[in-house]
């Protein structure tokens, strides 16, 4: 090797030596370590992971926002709902406390409004509540209307085959009586909202107007 070349590498190895025992110039560079205390490194560190747990939770969050959209558009934020509010009733079908009712100025026996009902995937009305029982008696317009009770198998039920529970019911005094005096044979088997806006039994096989009613239809129906 060279003089000038052993010079220089001689000075380099004292600069290399001198980088691991920090006693030269350049090892008086200042590292990171001593510009900022340890202490600030951890926090700035924290602070650094707690950021990148925010933004995950951010994105999260995010991600359920835009599922809380309904299919129809609506919004459960919106809507004010912790889930999607229901579907509207179908056109000519009325909205009420979470059912929609149609009533018809076709007159049919018990029997034919049953049927009727059913083929628009609902029911014959059952009313379980006094506030069910005022919107009938108003829906049905002070005209007598078939409702989905029924005593042809000897105990009266609901459509749905529900017992009737007697804590709640709204029949006219004296009712229902099983009326014979018609002459026409049997009783009287089947219930309706009456003129006076209460219960009567009366021979199924009558023509009156009916309700029908379904649940309305939810998301997750
Ligand atoms: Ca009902
Ligand atoms: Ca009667």
């Amino acid at each position: 090797m060279m003089a000038n070349e052993h010079d220089k590498f001689n000075l380099l190895q004292e600069e290399s030596n001198s980088v691991e025992t920090g006693n030269t110039t350049r090892s008086n560079v200042p590292r990171m370590s001593q510009l900022v205390p340890t202490s600030t490194l951890r926090l700035l560190c924290g602070l650094s992971s707690l950021c990148v747990v925010l933004l995950i939770l951010n994105i999260i969050v995010t991600f359920t926002k835009s599922n809380s959209e309904c299919p129809n558009g609506a919004n459960t934020e919106m809507a004010s709902l912790p889930v999607c509010p229901p579907f509207p009733c179908p056109e000519k079908w009325f909205e009420f406390t979470g059912h929609c009712y149609y009533i018809t100025n076709t007159l049919k026996s018990w029997d034919g409004a049953k049927t009727t009902c059913e083929k628009m995937n609902s029911h014959l009305i059952m009313i379980n509540s006094l506030e069910e029982q005022e919107f009938a008696v108003e829906f049905a317009v002070q005209k007598t209307t078939w409702i989905g009770l029924s005593d042809a198998d000897g105990e009266w039920k609901w459509v749905d085959k529900t017992p009737l529970d007697w804590n709640q019911t709204y029949w006219r005094e004296g009712q229902p009586d099983d009326w014979t005096g018609h002459g026409k044979g049997g009783g009287e088997d089947c219930a309706q909202i009456a003129y006076d806006q209460k219960w009567n039994d009366e021979q199924c096989n009558k023509p009156y107007q009916f309700i029908c009613e379904k649940e309305q239809r939810n998301w997750r129906k």
